[in-house]
């Protein structure tokens, strides 16, 4: 299908290569987005099930990303910064406001808004020790769906890329929703999967957390299988994270089984992209229309992305 390059003042717009979503933004100055190029990047959002990639030739400051994340939602914080957003209260710290906390981090120079992710030492830039964890491939997810309303937007930055290996996987869970048997739509279109808080998407406990006995114990947030995205009237599967995932009130074989059915279909290679990084680049995506995953790291390479986040909103289910 061959979509034209639209222009918006200096910002162009074009199919994203190499993918059968998404698009290709280029000549956008975050610091002086016009209203035009603010309206072109959310239509291409829209045409693209949530996946756009701008190419900078710099790298960007914070100030910039910050703008870049404001057009999509209001900024959320980073997780595991702010008690209750991807972090729990440390024992004594239970009384802490959430204005205590931003404070506490700004008066040690940490933006409370931007996650660092990679083997480096964010200011220095030393390659640091890292769980080896860290370097494996990272499972196919949408971000904090544990959580009753998870962040939509999520943004990465890269600033520094290794030689090889550390794509970021991305499936578009609207041509999923398109492409559902009518018979397992119909079979789903009422349940709900509680979706696991236990591990991070490299296997890695999260902090303070255990491992459940079984997917029917484990701590998370039930949300609709199918879901309605207001902002595009589109349908998409959302099922969040395979690893301790329970589809609710079915026996836990059943659940396995019907789980193990719609992950095979929602990964299909014919909906994934996955993303070879250059320096500078921003990518953005939408994680109620997308599943992402990160390949393995080679080791003894640096790689470190800046990332922010937009708030999010309840689920709503598909009719
Ligand atoms: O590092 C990556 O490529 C992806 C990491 C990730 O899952 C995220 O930033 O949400
Ligand atoms: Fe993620």
């Amino acid at each position: 299908m061959d979509q034209p390059i639209k222009k918006y003042d200096d910002m162009l717009v074009s199919p994203l290569g190499g993918a059968r979503f998404g698009a290709e933004i280029t000549g956008l100055k975050p610091s002086e987005m016009t209203a035009a190029q603010r309206t072109g990047i959310l239509d291409a959002y829209k045409d693209g099930h949530g996946l756009l990639c701008f190419q900078f030739n710099h790298m960007l400051d914070v100030e910039e990303l910050h703008a870049m994340t404001a057009v999509f939602g209001e900024n959320e914080f980073a997780p595991g910064l702010i008690n209750g957003i991807g972090k729990k209260a440390l024992p004594g710290e239970e009384h802490l406001t959430v204005d205590d906390q931003v404070a506490a981090h700004r008066a040690k120079g940490r933006d409370p808004y931007l996650a660092y992710i990679g083997n480096v030492e964010p200011t220095t830039l030393q390659v640091e020790k890292t769980p080896d964890k860290f370097f494996g491939e990272w499972e196919w997810h949408t971000d904090m769906s544990y959580i009753p309303t998870p962040p939509t937007f999520s943004l990465l930055h890269a600033r520094i890329i290794p030689d090889d290996g550390g794509d970021t996987g991305f499936c578009s869970q609207v041509m999923a929703a398109k492409g559902l048997p009518e018979d397992l739509r119909r079979k789903v279109l009422s349940l709900k999967i509680k979706h696991d808080s236990t591990y991070a998407s490299n296997g890695i406990i999260r902090p303070g957390m255990e491992v459940p006995a079984s997917p029917i114990d484990a701590i998370g947030h039930a949300h609709p299988i199918i879901r309605t995205v207001p902002s595009t009237g589109d349908e998409a599967l959302y099922l969040g994270r395979r690893t301790n995932a329970y589809v609710e009130g079915l026996p836990l074989d059943e659940s396995e089984a019907l789980l193990d059915e719609l992950w095979a279909h929602a990964t299909k290679p014919e909906f994934q992209y996955h993303h070879k990084w250059s320096v500078g680049q921003v990518v953005a995506w939408d994680n109620r229309m997308m599943l992402h995953m990160r390949s393995p790291v080679d080791t003894s390479q640096a790689r470190f992305m800046w990332r922010t986040q937009t708030k999010g909103e309840g689920v709503v289910p598909a009719a």
